[in-house]
């Protein structure tokens, strides 16, 4: 069944409910299949290293020769059109600024997600721990960031659809959180869960939907055990007004405050576009 995009969607009073109750929220179908074409056409095309525009990614593109590894590119707006006009949709940043009630939604950084089809192979290779966003960007002045995960094709656990763990926003931030490169799941369940309760939900999507997560949430993913890749591209955004907080935890963001980055300055220069401003 194909979806209509609903591109007029407001955030409601349950909606916040729940994003604050659970720590995370599933949108609407958010893009129309046009569109989720051209961005399936974009991951082949800078896995294959063919960019647009002059830029180049911040670290380069290192593929594995891994084929049950995951692939995982950030900032892919610098070099593809395609996931800078998703990663920068106003419509996005509307629901971000309404889910934080912010009047001002920029982008931090974008990630470019391929998970491999294993099929029944019982490689973890393809995993991504569980950890907390925010267990990366402590250099920010606020966890109240938002992960935008968008969904390629339909997603659901067989091809390895990302889990939250509920409520566990309210967990604060736990040391040790930047746990993604991990693939041991029990192992981090162990590790994270310290006797709370720990009830992993989760994100079953429709192609085009999105989950809007916390910056503190839990959250990871599991083997993708079909045939195909998982395709995703994912927005991490903040509010309008964050900042640099020095001498916490280094971040390859705090080189585009410039050469000589200084405690309190805010991210609102052009690798931080603006989404949505009220
Ligand atoms: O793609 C996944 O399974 C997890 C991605 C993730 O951790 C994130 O986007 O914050």
């Amino acid at each position: 069944m194909n979806l209509q995009a609903e591109r007029t969607y407001k955030i409601t009073a349950k909606d916040k409910e729940v994003f604050n109750r659970d720590g995370y929220w599933i949108s609407p179908k958010l893009i129309d299949d046009d569109q989720i074409e051209w961005l399936r056409h974009a991951h082949e095309r800078i896995w294959s290293g063919d960019y647009d525009g002059d830029g180049v990614p911040m670290n380069g593109l290192r593929l594995s020769d891994n084929p049950n590894a995951l692939r995982k590119l950030d900032n892919g707006w610098w070099i593809n059109d395609e996931i800078r006009k998703v990663v920068t949709d106003p419509f996005i940043g509307e629901l971000a600024a309404d889910l934080l009630e912010s009047d001002e939604i920029r982008l931090w950084h974008d990630q470019v997600i391929y998970k491999p089809g294993i099929g029944t192979n019982k490689s973890k290779d393809g995993n991504v721990g569980w950890h907390q966003d925010y267990g990366y960007w402590q250099c920010s002045d606020s966890s109240d960031m938002i992960t935008v995960w968008i969904a390629l094709q339909d997603t659901d656990l067989t091809n390895g659809a990302m889990m939250t763990i509920l409520g566990s926003h309210k967990w604060g931030l736990l040391k040790g959180s930047d746990s993604f490169f991990n693939p041991n799941m029990e192992e981090l369940k162990e590790k994270h869960a310290g006797g709370r309760e720990w009830v992993e939900e989760p994100c079953i999507l429709k192609a085009g939907q999105a989950s809007f997560h916390h910056g503190l949430t839990f959250h990871g993913s599991g083997p993708n055990q079909t045939f195909d890749p998982r395709l995703s591209v994912v927005a991490h955004v903040m509010k309008g007004g964050t900042r640099y907080r020095a001498g916490i935890q280094r971040h390859d963001n705090i080189r585009l405050l410039g050469p000589r980055p200084v405690d309190g300055q805010a991210f609102d220069n052009d690798y931080f576009p603006v989404l949505f401003k009220r």
